[in-house]
């Protein structure tokens, strides 16, 4: 009977650990998807300036990023038809969301889309810019997402071209001022997250040898990842089911 107490103790145990080794906190989900915005809507410009119903962004007031409607197999997918995406016409312009966060010390996160390029100009390199910043101030990390198709060795034609392809970046505070005119803020602010078209190289800020307008992004999934404590807590709480069980 005692025996049998301390396992259901040490199972329990387990099964607290498992579940906080899931519990990964969403800071932000964007589809875009809100069939009241007509396609090809630039968003923030001059006479809507107004968020058109996605909350806590903010555009560009010049008119660079829209939202477009796909049915097709051109652009990022996502099951919904039409598929609303957003666009942008021109580099090194962000759209950004204030989030609710505010940063610690020892936060990982994971920011995962889908983009493709569109046809505009042919052969032409492209980037999709991540930017995280405190509300209301400074840069603390930037990241580059550059797109495969449509390069200069491709000419207008698909190079590993995906309607839905994937990009993921990893970071953490811990990188909070190591990129390009970033620095390393203040624990406990609130953050900010960026989204845009970009032309300038994250080293030196030089041009890339080629940028320009047409990208395509959705599903932007803004993620703060559990700590790799609860990893070890798993552990420990396993190694003490079997030490039970040998008794
Ligand atoms: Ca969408």
């Amino acid at each position: 009977m005692k025996k049998h107490t301390k396992l259901i103790a040490a199972a329990t145990g387990l099964a607290l650990a498992a579940s906080s080794a899931t519990a990964a906190t969403t800071i932000l989900s964007e589809d875009w998807q809100n069939p009241s915005v007509a396609n090809g809507q630039r968003v923030g410009s001059t006479g809507v300036e107004t968020n058109q119903g996605f909350t806590g962004w903010t555009f560009p007031g010049n008119n660079v990023n829209r939202i477009s409607h796909h049915s097709g197999s051109a652009a990022p997918q996502d099951g919904l038809n039409p598929n609303q995406s957003l666009q942008f016409e021109w580099s090194d312009s962000y759209s950004s969301y204030d989030t609710t966060h505010n940063w610690a010390s020892d936060d990982v996160y994971n920011v995962s889309f889908n983009a493709t390029e569109t046809s505009w100009s042919g052969s032409k390199d492209r980037y999709i810019g991540i930017r995280i910043r405190e509300t209301g101030g400074g840069l603390l990390w930037q990241g580059h997402a550059k797109q495969p198709e449509y390069d200069a060795a491709h000419a207008g034609n698909g190079n590993s071209w995906s309607a839905a392809q994937t990009f993921s970046m990893d970071f953490s505070a811990a990188d909070f001022g190591t990129v390009f005119q970033t620095g390393a803020g203040t624990e406990g602010t609130l953050l900010t997250f960026e989204v845009g078209g970009v032309t300038k190289d994250l080293v030196d800020g030089s041009n890339y040898a080629n940028s320009n307008r047409g990208n395509y992004v959705d599903n932007i999934v803004f993620t703060l990842v559990p700590e790799p404590t609860t990893t070890a807590l798993l552990g420990l709480g396993g190694l003490a089911l079997i030490l039970r069980r040998r008794k």
